[in-house]
């Protein structure tokens, strides 16, 4: 697949079991997607990557709880428990994920104040990441995500995708949900609706 690129969302071992924002078969993806990789030009991750006291972190906000949400200055945000620390073992990729393709690593979520689910903004859907500009200097206009998570970090990444341009493809089956409050059902839809191909094989 020349001009196409994987990207791979956020496969670390805090979201994977064990890990402090366990997503239910996270490791699974790992064999997928590392055969997947094989078949693209491009292969590119992105890395959760906060702050010790992140403001996204349930920690930092006295009384709350992971998973309520809050009001910020951007909007509405899920609060978490601490997960992906910078340097931490828990931000480190998953030891199975085969990583010597990758071409660039995207690092987001490290401003202390804004959280970060998409790979090509931030929450406030303003700050970008850059990825889309190294994107097109590239050439690639076809992108397929996976990872994790479904409705989280991989649906936004998706969103954020086409409304940049890029045909963009979702691959179910080397991507694992958190599924809130039908959060997985809902991002779903939204995808669908997005004009983002939803495939499972
Ligand atoms: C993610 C919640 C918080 C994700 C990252 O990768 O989907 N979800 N931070
Ligand atoms: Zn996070």
């Amino acid at each position: 697949m020349a001009g196409s690129a994987l990207i791979i969302i956020d496969v670390q071992n805090d979201f994977c079991p064990g890990g402090s924002l366990a997503v239910a078969g996270g490791d699974e993806v790992v064999p997928v997607i590392n055969g997947l990789s094989q078949h693209f030009e491009h292969v590119l991750l992105t890395q959760d990557w906060h702050p010790h006291h992140h403001s996204s972190f349930a920690s930092s906000h006295p009384g709350r709880q992971p998973f309520e949400t809050v009001r910020m200055a951007y909007g509405e945000q899920t609060l978490w428990p601490d997960h992906c620390i910078q340097g931490s073992g828990g931000a480190a990729f998953h030891p199975g994920l085969n990583r010597t393709k990758a071409e660039l690593i995207i690092r987001k979520g490290f401003r202390p104040a804004i959280d970060s689910y998409s790979a090509f903004f931030e929450n406030d859907h303003t700050t970008p990441t850059g990825l889309a500009g190294y994107l097109r200097e590239r050439g690639i206009r076809d992108i397929t995500l996976v990872g994790l998570a479904t409705d989280f970090c991989v649906a936004y990444s998706a969103l954020d995708a086409v409304a940049q341009g890029f045909a963009t493809t979702v691959r179910l089956d080397a991507c694992r949900a958190i599924d809130l409050g039908g959060s997985l059902d809902a991002m779903l839809g939204r995808m669908r609706q997005a004009g983002v191909t939803l495939a499972s094989n």
